[in-house]
């Protein structure tokens, strides 16, 4: 989160329609355009003065200066046709990213004036369309209209204006009723009351009174230099199955036909379904064929967890935690993991259990990790990555050394991921001055060392026995590794190669073929001698290992002939 010193701050209010402007025709709401009009007879919403002497376009007013002196100027889009937001889908919140990537750059915060019916789909759904947000995205409306007497229209936009206005919050918010939740952990839970949302498993982002009180723990750090991605390959075919006392085998499998290829299961307290077992057995039949069910309780509040033999029957068929998510916000994260076509399903359904956007908190109470389980790492980095206020950076800085190369040294790729996308540092050492190159080179895991090297890892370094990670691949004669390593441009140092030759006699006294392959794949000469002036050829020739003096003189021809 923070805060810039530019005087004038620009953002782009996109009204999609909702209730907030809607007029009542033949008795009923309906959604009412030209909401500009109406905002610019309203004082707390148009400086008229500055407007005339700055000359602001007609789509554009300013609010009067903030309390923190601070000029915010609004440029409103208003949407044709409106939306009541029952009508809203998949296709209109991919528009409304879509408007904000094209004007990204052009303005300091968004703010999406939007139904309250489906507002918690809304910003569920757009914080999964939205990747490395970097900016403020607040979607608003209201439960009565904006030009009635009594309403909590002015209040909300208002509100979701300025604090778009001084804050950088680099996710997808919602703003009601003085708070700033996150948008994929809001649900709605008063069809009337001006308080109409809450968020029941992660306190707002921000609360507003006569001072506004932001809780930087909680926001999500911004994913510093990579450019905003608008994921439209949302899947469609999704839904939410609730479950209920009684519900039967045969109404569970007509919801689970084709089209569908993802369901949100709401199930009972923290996680438990019926045992019918011709129930199960229709469950267990559509993951084995494909389909991806997350379950989720439809309690308000909680978690699933693995307490009750009635929730683990359910875990047993392969159907996936959806830990403390909100509904709103499992399918929405079901319609993005199932919309990306570079993945395959055992890559989706790993995904869903992971906190990708801080939809759920990471580290639920019943999860055991011993330091021994790679598991570990995961989860500490989930826990920095959520709980990433500028204080924890630090921590964050001096933790990632060692966690990346415990994740190296093990091979585990998922941790290695969770800690780039964290922002570690891939070339920083641990405390015995190894980078996780050196940990993945060691273990031979060809997979971490690609990894390593794409994300920007320093391939020439060395640990506190001079060791590089070139040379602990030769020690472990990883073929590979070592190939990936030189095209990438490692090489020995001076002192590693000044005790060679020595090393390449032992190999050679030894009948160590590999050993020998691996150096000579690194750029060494194996025609260097030893301490005793022995080159390897000699020394294998004394020792009567025919295979080996044949494979060395051929080296020594293909040397030879290189000369020349
Ligand atoms: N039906 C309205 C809508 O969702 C309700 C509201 O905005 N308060 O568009």
């Amino acid at each position: 989160m923070a805060r810039s010193g530019d005087p004038v701050r620009r953002l782009l209010a996109i009204y999609t329609g909702g209730t907030i402007g809607m007029r009542s025709r033949e008795g009923v709401l309906v959604p009412g355009s030209n909401l500009l009009p109406t905002l610019r007879k309203l004082p707390m919403f148009n400086d008229e003065e500055y407007s005339r002497e700055h000359q602001l376009p007609a789509d554009t007013l300013a609010l009067p200066l903030t309390n923190q002196n601070q000029r915010i100027l609004y440029t409103i889009l208003e949407y044709d046709p409106l939306f009541d937001s029952s009508d809203m889908t998949i296709n209109e919140w991919i528009r409304i990213a879509k408007d904000i990537e094209r004007n990204y750059e052009q303005y300091f915060g968004f703010v999406i004036i939007h139904g309250t019916d489906t507002m918690a789909f809304a910003s569920s759904m757009l914080s999964f369309i939205l990747g490395n947000l970097q900016k403020t995205v607040i979607l608003t409306g209201a439960q009565v209209p904006i030009h009635t007497l009594w309403n909590d229209g002015r209040e909300n936009l208002l509100g979701g204006l300025l604090m778009a206005g001084h804050y950088v919050i680099p996710e997808v918010c919602l703003f009601f009723q003085n708070q700033l939740y996150r948008g994929n952990r809001v649900t709605k839970v008063d069809s009337q009351r001006f308080a109409a949302f809450c968020s029941p498993n992660l306190p707002p982002l921000a609360t507003v009174g006569a001072d506004i009180t932001v809780n930087r723990e909680l926001i999500l750090k911004a994913s510093m230099n990579k450019q905003l991605v608008v994921h439209s390959s949302m899947e469609r075919n999704v839904g939410v199955l609730r479950l209920y006392p009684g519900i039967t085998a045969a109404m569970v499998k007509a919801f689970l036909q084709p089209p569908m290829k993802g369901v949100v299961m709401e199930t009972f307290g923290t996680g438990n379904g019926p045992t019918n077992p011709g129930l199960l057995w229709e469950l267990k039949k559509a993951t084995e064929s494909g389909m991806v069910i997350v379950n989720c309780t439809h309690c308000l509040q909680g978690s699933v967890t693995s307490e009750y033999a009635t929730g683990m029957a359910l875990s047993g068929i392969g159907i996936i935690s959806g830990s403390d998510m909100t509904s709103e916000a499992a399918l929405a994260k079901l319609s993005y993991v199932l919309g990306r076509e570079d993945l395959s399903l055992e890559d989706k359904k790993k995904l869903l259990t992971k906190n990708l956007r801080g939809e759920m908190t990471p580290l639920p109470k019943d999860v055991q990790v011993s330091l021994r389980d790679s598991k570990f790492v995961q989860v500490i980095a989930n826990l920095l990555y959520l709980n990433c206020s500028q204080d924890l950076d630090a921590v964050r800085d001096s933790l990632t050394p060692t966690l990346a190369c415990a994740a190296a040294r093990i091979g585990d790729m998922e941790a290695l991921e969770v800690i780039i996308e964290l922002g570690g540092n891939l070339s920083e050492s641990d405390f015995d001055g190894r980078t996780p190159l050196h940990m993945a080179a060691r273990g031979g895991h060809v997979g971490a060392v690609q990894c390593l090297l794409r994300n920007g890892a320093k391939v020439n370094s060395w640990d506190g026995d001079r060791s590089s990670p070139l040379l602990m691949a030769i020690k472990g004669r990883h073929k590979d590794v070592i190939r990936l390593l030189r095209d990438a441009g490692a090489h020995l140092s001076p002192q590693e190669l000044q005790g060679a030759g020595t090393e390449l006699c032992r190999l050679a006294a030894s009948g160590d073929r590999d050993g020998l392959i691996a150096w000579q794949q690194a750029g060494v000469d194996l025609f260097q001698t030893g301490y005793d002036g022995q080159t390897p050829l000699q020394v294998a020739e004394a020792a009567g290992n025919h295979e080996l003096v044949s494979l060395l003189r051929a080296q020594g021809m293909e040397a030879r002939s290189d000369i020349l």
